[in-house]
């Protein structure tokens, strides 16, 4: 498949500002063809209605990039199948079905990764409302605030998806992304490995991170990574072992994540480019003992890597439509 990519950014702030300038491309789209527009950050490319979707009610903040090419896929609650596109903090389906703007519809990801071993009683709705919190009857859960006007429900009534074209977002706007508190907040420690505040939604954990700056307080789980991560319909794996990489090279299909596991008490690096010069896309930074790294492979070729600290360690993944 040949993709033109034109990939230009202008400012990195401090999380994600990009600009990304997308060409023209054959490559199947969800809705009538449209211009791409494509990630450096995962290699993938958004375009049609869900490139429309994602631009008009957030982006990367809301919905994080692409981990997926769009691609049929079934809906476990309906049995049936759907254009499907997972983004690191959501799944869009498009449901040709429905008028806009509901022919998007977000899959429940937050009620998908709630833990089974969450402490008793954080579902059970509470006895009511609590002050300055906003009540959601539905669920019988709290959102309220951790700072001043800032934290779980400021974030929520806040953000949503554009629904009715005004300025502001009403509360079934912020439904509509979010969906409805399904515990009450507690401590929990997330994928990576930070023990935050946690409260779940229909579509969305919320997480407190109060040490950073204001903006970036609350911050969204990335739940469409962890659950299509979780899946092990399409992975590979090679172990970094006695400073080396096994297998090497690895064949895998365009879509396969490959994950590379550390297993030497000393620390090592998958990076594209050359020994001295680091590249992308593959970048993993330090790996220490039992670290993983994992990358998913949106186009075939054959890509090269390098440890950064060991010039002897070099690697391949072939990478075939
Ligand atoms: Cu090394």
């Amino acid at each position: 498949m040949s993709r033109l990519r034109i990939v230009h950014p202008l400012a990195a702030g401090l999380l994600l500002a990009l600009i990304v300038l997308g060409g023209m491309s054959s490559a199947p789209t969800p809705a009538a063809a449209a211009e791409e527009r494509c990630f450096e950050q995962t290699g993938f490319c958004i375009s049609g209605r869900f490139r429309e979707y994602w631009e008009q009610n957030g982006g990367v903040p809301v919905f994080g990039y692409p981990i997926t090419a769009p691609r049929d896929e079934v809906n476990r609650d309906t049995g049936q199948s759907y254009p499907t596109q997972w983004f690191e903090r959501n799944r869009f389906e498009l449901h040709t079905e429905n008028a806009a703007p509901y022919d998007v519809l977000l899959g429940r990801l937050g009620a998908e990764v709630l833990p089974a071993d969450l402490p008793a009683g954080l579902r059970d709705p509470e006895p009511g409302e609590k002050a300055g919190c906003r009540w959601f009857p539905v669920t019988g859960h709290n959102v309220c605030n951790q700072g001043a006007g800032l934290g779980f429900k400021a974030y929520w009534e806040s953000h949503g998806l554009e629904f009715d074209g005004r300025r502001g977002t009403s509360p079934e706007e912020s439904v509509a992304l979010f969906g409805y508190p399904l515990t009450a907040p507690t401590m929990y420690t997330n994928s990576s490995g930070d023990t935050v505040l946690t409260q779940w939604f229909e579509r969305a954990r919320f997480e407190w991170h109060p040490n950073n700056p204001n903006e970036f307080k609350v911050l969204l789980g990335l739940l469409g990574k962890e659950i299509s991560g979780a899946s092990p319909a399409a992975g590979a794996t090679v172990a970094i072992k006695v400073f080396a990489f096994n297998p090497s090279p690895l064949q895998v299909k365009v879509g396969t994540s490959v994950t590379w596991r550390n297993q030497d008490d000393i620390g090592h690096t998958v990076n594209s480019g050359t020994h001295d010069t680091p590249g992308v896309p593959l970048n993993s930074g330090i790996l220490n003992l039992n670290s993983t790294y994992s990358f998913t492979f949106a186009q075939a070729g054959t890509y090269s890597y390098y440890c950064q600290r060991h010039p002897s360690m070099q690697g391949s993944v072939v990478v075939t439509p």
